[in-house]
């Protein structure tokens, strides 16, 4: 995809902080951190949302949950973390670039919203 941000840092046209690379993952330190470990991993090939996961694709998925645990202890999170992403506008993605955001290094709140 020509105009997509993640596609651009997957291919190195854009700077990152790399933490994971193989022939189908790329992971990397988010540009705005919520918690100490806070790391995007995408999958090299575009796919815009879990929306577009189909039979034909979904490999790479796997492939992102077998490495995900090792990206967290590489990123500090080794005493837990969460894997979050978000899926269209309710959800507030931003990037259409499917991503997981692997949240560590400190306790989390368990809530999505705290005062309930
Ligand atoms: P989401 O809201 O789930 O679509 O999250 C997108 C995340 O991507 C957000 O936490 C900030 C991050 N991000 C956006 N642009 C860049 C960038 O150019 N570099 C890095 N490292 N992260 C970025």
């Amino acid at each position: 995809m020509n105009d997509c941000i993640f596609c651009k840092i997957v291919a190195g046209d854009i700077p990152s902080m790399k933490v994971y690379e193989d022939e189908y993952v790329y992971a990397f330190k988010d540009i705005n951190p919520e918690a100490p470990c806070h790391i995007l991993v995408v999958p090299k090939e575009h796919i815009a949302s879990m929306d577009d996961i189909t039979p034909e694709n979904s490999g790479v998925i796997s492939r992102i949950f077998e490495v995900i645990p090792i990206i967290a202890r590489m990123g500090g999170a080794g005493n837990g973390y969460r894997v979050i992403s978000n899926c269209g506008p309710d959800a507030g993605q931003s990037v259409f670039h499917l991503h997981f955001h692997v949240i560590g290094g400190c306790e989390l709140p368990l809530h999505v919203f705290p005062e309930k």
